[in-house]
């Protein structure tokens, strides 16, 4: 007879504090302010939490000719550039300013340096929000690099000041290839003095390796516009663990499971307990019969709210 199948939970999994800040932003502008709060991109990048926020008179936009005269509006954890910024300023909107603050530690770092007149290379994924953001913060002088071959394609202008800044949500074992091509190639290159990938990227990913050593197959709870969630199925299909992502349990497929006696559970930073409690649910309902929480860190960081929302 088959062993029984057991559920292995990651820990730490779900909510970073940037996405709790984020979601908790859009909350109360809801209540102070009342519908419709009009907010610029997905706040985070979860189906289930933009459609409860959607229920709740929030009003998702991508560009700000959607939103009418005297509106408040919230930008996304994932940051804006300088150009949306002014834009909005400039056409009088009660801004609520969403960004995580590890993004905007990126931002403060890519303004100071460009000052004392550095130009950067950028880890990051073309086309995403965040990188869209940071290299919004300059006019130009900002280099995108996606992988390793990007490397021998950047031209500066200079290689005296150079500065590297990335992604919040890399791949931290690519990031660190990346890394280390961009080193050879401009050896007197600035890197941030603590990496730009922030802890709750790295602790996730950690878990997944960790878990990836006890578990037959993995389910990651995340949208698939999630950059940080896609990393970790990559990484645990990278350990040789077959994976999967689901936005929810409903997309769970039965044949995923079939045989495997060990399922690991994890979610992105973006993706809320209460659907990691389906899926256990659901994993429950196709046969296994315990769940097991790993060991990890305990987190334990929270952001302040901006002035005008605090209680
Ligand atoms: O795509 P992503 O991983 O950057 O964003 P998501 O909204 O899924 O998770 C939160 C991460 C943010 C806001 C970027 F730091
Ligand atoms: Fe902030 Fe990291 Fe969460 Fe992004 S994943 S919102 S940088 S804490």
């Amino acid at each position: 007879m088959a062993a029984p199948q057991e559920i292995l939970l990651a820990e730490p999994r779900g909510f970073c504090a940037g996405v709790d800040r984020a979601i908790e932003i859009v909350e109360r502008a809801l209540a102070r302010f009342g519908a419709p709060i009009y907010v610029r991109h997905e706040i985070v990048h979860n189906t289930f939490v933009v459609n409860d926020l959607k229920s709740k008179g929030a009003i998702f936009i991508e560009d700000l000719d959607e939103v009418p005269p005297g509106a408040t509006l919230v930008f996304s954890a994932h940051g804006v550039s300088k150009a949306v910024q002014a834009e909005a300023a400039a056409r009088g909107f009660h801004v609520f300013d969403a960004t995580c603050p590890l993004v905007s530690k990126v931002h403060i770092e890519v303004a100071k340096l460009a000052r004392e007149g550095y130009e950067f290379i950028m880890i990051g994924h073309k086309g995403h929000p965040e990188v869209e953001g940071t290299m919004g913060q300059l006019d130009h002088g900002i280099h995108l690099v996606e992988d390793v071959a990007g490397v021998a394609q950047v031209q500066p202008g200079q290689t005296e000041r150079l500065a590297v800044v990335t992604q919040t949500t890399l791949s931290v074992d690519d990031a660190a290839e990346i890394m280390a091509a961009i080193k050879a190639r401009f050896p007197a290159i600035r890197q941030p003095k603590q990496q730009d990938i922030c802890y709750a990227t790295q602790n996730r990913q950690d878990a997944v390796k960790m878990l990836s050593r006890e578990v037959d197959v993995m389910i990651v709870v995340g949208s698939p516009t999630s950059s940080n969630s896609n990393r970790l199925a990559e990484l645990a299909r990278k350990l040789g663990v077959p994976s999967y992502m689901v936005d929810h349990a409903d997309e769970l497929k039965a044949e995923w499971l079939q045989g495997k006696t060990r399922v690991g559970l994890t979610a992105g930073a973006s993706a809320p307990e209460v659907l990691v409690e389906h899926v256990i649910e659901r994993i429950k309902e196709l046969g296994a019969v315990a769940v097991r929480k790993m060991d990890g860190i305990v987190e334990t960081v929270k952001f302040p709210l901006p002035k005008g929302l605090k209680q």
